[in-house]
């Protein structure tokens, strides 16, 4: 059990994480920041955040950019200052941010001087932006502020430090109340004994710093560690390998259709620094866990995480990675498979994936917190089974289960199927409403970089690897497939944009 002093800073404990000389954060553009470095720019903005801006402990402060050091320097500041960092990312559109705003009752801002016009557009009643990263005078590196050190506010570990917000695939957006402890468990649990990073270790990703995922891999973990994170503001399939080779990288953070992705281009790149690679945010095709291994001789450490829980409660390591299975409970995570009312399954048959664990689902004044936590387990929406040796295979997102026939169908079985053939790029299998079978299997597929696949042909591949039933009645060819601002496939716009 991780057992915390009852005042906490997760701040101050994160940047006491390295020595004041050591690299703390590394840009493309080759800038290097220490940890004493970062220390100092944290502290000044602390004191423009509660001196210019009248910011008191408590207040939520929203944050606004693409991945930087000084992003991640806004959000240790508002920790240390005792406020609440409402973490959003920068894609996300003025109609959202005013929603977001109104949720987490934000006040103040500080945001990347590139990303205000959207902020600004929001309208939000009673915001105060401060801006930074520009060359001007509001930027916390140019205003006038203290050089002195900044004094932390004395929080409890039970304060709550971030609100994070997650719309899932749907789009009505919660948002997610952690604490200083959960900033820290986080790092304690699945980063600590199932990622085990070393002082020396370089991290990057994809994942932005809005996004729990990157927030936990790219700062958060490195920095517990005393480890140095490459943030990267522009990190695609196409930059990541040579990001990777130029600054030898030996963490990597990103999501299964990246790893696919970047299988393409990795030729041309030394990639060989690498030693970790994480893979979350959407399932893991058995397919790309076996490829990137051919390609590179690493082991993707598959993980399941939500933003309700802030990290991965579910992975392995090492030689306990089994592809195609997500792993078992992370230690100080305990996980089963339930039925509807809350009865665990028998290993073998699927159900509800249930967590519990140092972290718990606090939705700000959202009445699906009633769905999302019963008796004391957060149910996360997945169907999962649990295999005889103990370890947790997914199988969809509860509401994607294709029902036809009366057949019970996971799309993400079909489309691991489909992936196998060398024209797929991507897939996406959703259920489409039949007035015969309830649902028709329909198969949404981006071909790969330079096929031109037939569906007959894809047709004839799928009922060769799987049942019959099981078989896309329907293949569509598209360019690309929807996605959320954080990666995630929306697979209910598959068949309304068909509509339209
Ligand atoms: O939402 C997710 O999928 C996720 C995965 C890993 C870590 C954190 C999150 C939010």
């Amino acid at each position: 059990e991780l057992r915390y002093p009852a005042r906490l800073n997760a701040a101050v404990e994160l940047l006491a994480g390295g020595a004041p000389d050591r690299p703390v954060f590394r840009t493309a553009s080759g800038a290097v920041w220490s940890y004493g470095e970062l220390g100092a720019r944290v502290d000044r903005i602390a004191h423009l955040l509660t001196g210019g801006l009248g910011v008191v402990p408590g207040n939520r402060v929203l944050l606004r950019g693409p991945t930087t050091p000084w992003l991640a320097a806004c959000w240790l500041a508002v920790l240390k200052a005792g406020a609440i960092a409402v973490t959003v990312l920068a894609e996300q559109r003025p109609r959202e941010l005013r929603r977001m705003c109104a949720i987490a009752r934000v006040r103040h801002a500080l945001c990347d001087a590139r990303s205000v016009d959207g902020l600004v557009a929001a309208d939000v009643p009673g915001l105060r932006i401060a801006t930074y990263g520009g060359a001007g005078p509001a930027d916390p590196a140019h205003r006038p502020a203290p050089d002195t050190p900044y004094r932390a506010v004395d929080t409890a570990a039970d304060d709550v430090a971030l609100i994070a917000f997650t719309s899932g695939t749907t789009g009505r957006p919660k948002g997610c109340v952690h604490l200083h402890r959960d900033v820290l468990a986080v790092a304690d649990t699945f980063s600590r004994h199932v990622l085990r990073p070393r002082p020396d270790d370089l991290f990057t990703g994809s994942p932005p710093l809005g996004f729990t995922f990157g927030l936990g891999g790219l700062v958060i973990f490195p920095m517990r560690a005393g480890a140095c994170s490459l943030l990267l503001e522009r990190a695609g399939p196409r930059e990541l390998p040579p990001a990777i080779a130029g600054h030898r990288v030996s963490v990597l953070f990103t999501a299964p259709t990246a790893y696919r992705a970047m299988l393409a281009g990795l030729d041309a790149h030394d990639v060989s620094s690498l030693r970790r690679c994480v893979s979350a945010g959407e399932n893991l095709p058995a397919v790309t866990w076996h490829a990137w291994h051919e390609r590179t001789g690493l082991r993707i450490i598959n993980g399941i995480g939500a933003t309700e829980l802030l990290h991965i409660f579910v992975s392995a390591a090492d030689d306990d990675i089994r592809p195609g299975t997500t792993g078992v409970p992370v230690p100080g995570w305990r996980a089963e498979v339930q039925d509807a009312r809350g009865r665990p399954v028998p290993d073998g048959e699927p159900g509800l994936l249930a967590v519990r664990g140092p972290v718990g689902c606090r939705y700000l004044a959202d009445p699906r917190q009633r769905e999302y936590v019963r008796g004391g387990w957060n149910i996360t929406g997945d169907t999962y089974v649990r295999e005889p040796d103990g370890r947790f295979r997914y199988v969809a997102r509860a509401d994607d289960m294709i029902v036809s026939a009366g057949y019970n169908i996971a799309g993400p079985e079909v489309e691991d199927a489909l992936l196998r053939h060398p024209d797929v790029g991507e897939a996406a299998v959703v259920g489409e409403p039949d007035p015969e079978r309830g649902q028709r299997v329909v198969a949404f597929v981006v071909p790969a970089e330079g096929a031109a696949p037939d569906a007959e042909a894809l047709r004839t591949f799928v009922r060769a690897e799987l049942a019959p039933y099981k078989c896309p009645r329907e293949i569509v060819f598209r360019g690309a497939l929807p996605r959320t601002a954080t990666g995630k496939l929306q697979r209910f716009r598959l068949l309304s944009d068909r509509r339209q």
